[in-house]
């Protein structure tokens, strides 16, 4: 079956189903985590229950200029880059932080994913843009080549974030665990070398980590006004100057005159991982209907995964990633492979 042609701007709904189910059918298949499935499309691990929204993401979208993407792999900051773009662009709006939306609605609520609408912001599988007014927040997961065309053809702003795979693989492990049981029991720790050893072969949710990150950065060095490539380490270190960054490429730079007022260290503050964590909002509410918002709000710290992994665990991955950013000029002040 030819896949769907990704200029379509209108595919037969049955059309979809049809090539769905196709694709559930044939591509190579494996189970995350001994509980999620996924499966391998376009190159990456994909789950097929977001197979429907991917592609309709792929083929309908019409992205606008003005439209502002955060890309990422999940576990590596969507939650606190979804907070700061959004009291970023909207701090005109917005400007009172003792009664700021995020107070009331989750970052994931306010900044929407495109292949996981929060469930108050579905039409569907497809996430209801017609209320976002300019610029419109987006996020997605899926790797830059597997983005809709006209992302790329338009002067969208993507910023990715990226984060240590190890502290990566160490929040899905958490996550993805309360997720199958749905409950707060213990972590079986004998899992972990397995569920790494999944990692490191690239078979989770949108992995392989080394090609989702390779895929934006190279795209943020051939065009540095296209994407950002930010790291949450960096921004944890330097917050001020990584938020600076981040309005500048968004075309909202902070004036000479809201940096002596102090606008930056405000929104730093209102959206840190301590502050955001005890939120009413994100302690009880739950976006998308699956799992609770304070299922995001972990430990938020850099380095957790010297709790877990051995030496020799990561030296696995080390070489995986080492084999695939060789010549690649990539180079990460965070995370340097052991070799
Ligand atoms: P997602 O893929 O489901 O969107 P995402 O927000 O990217 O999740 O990642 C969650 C991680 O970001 C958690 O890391 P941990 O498991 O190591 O703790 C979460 O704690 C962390 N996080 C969430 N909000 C913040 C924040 N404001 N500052 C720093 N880290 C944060």
């Amino acid at each position: 079956m030819e896949p769907l042609e990704t200029t379509t701007k209108n595919p037969k709904m049955e059309e979809l189903e049809d090539y769905v189910q196709h694709l559930e059918i044939s591509l190579p298949k494996e189970l995350w985590m001994g509980a999620f499935p996924i499966s391998l499309y376009e190159g990456f691990w994909c789950s097929p229950k977001i197979f429907k929204s991917t592609i309709l993401f792929q083929t309908q979208f019409e992205a606008h200029d003005t439209d502002i993407l955060l890309a990422s792999l999940p576990k590596t900051g969507s939650t606190w880059l979804r907070s700061l773009l959004f009291a970023i662009v909207n701090r005109n709006i917005f400007s009172d932080f003792t009664k700021h939306p995020l107070h009331t609605q989750n970052s994931h609520e306010l900044v929407v994913h495109m292949e996981f609408p929060p469930s108050n912001n579905t039409n569907g599988t497809q996430p209801d843009l017609t209320k976002l007014s300019s610029p419109r927040l987006l996020a997605t997961h899926i790797p830059y080549l597997s983005l809709p065309k006209s992302i790329k053809t338009s002067k969208t702003r993507i910023v990715y974030v990226c984060r240590n795979p190890f502290d990566t693989f160490i929040s899905s492990w958490h996550f993805y665990h309360k997720l199958s049981l749905n409950t707060s029991s213990e972590l079986d720790h004998n899992t972990i070398e397995e569920y790494f050893g999944q990692f490191c072969e690239g078979k989770f949710p949108y992995g392989p980590y080394e090609d989702h990150l390779l895929g934006y950065w190279k795209e943020s060095i051939q065009n540095p006004n296209k994407v950002l490539f930010m790291e949450y380490e960096g921004l944890k270190q330097d917050p001020k100057a990584y938020v600076k960054k981040l309005a500048e490429f968004v075309g909202y730079p902070f004036s000479q005159l809201e940096q002596e007022k102090g606008i930056i260290d405000d929104i730093i503050k209102l959206c840190s991982f301590e502050n955001l964590k005890k939120m009413k909002v994100n302690n009880s509410g739950d976006a998308y209907g699956i799992f609770e918002n304070k299922a995001l709000f972990r430990k938020g710290e850099v380095g957790d995964w010297t709790n877990y992994l051995t030496p020799s665990m990561t030296k696995m991955f080390d070489q995986n990633f080492h084999e695939k950013f060789k010549g690649t000029g990539f180079n990460s002040k965070y995370y340097q492979p052991s070799f």
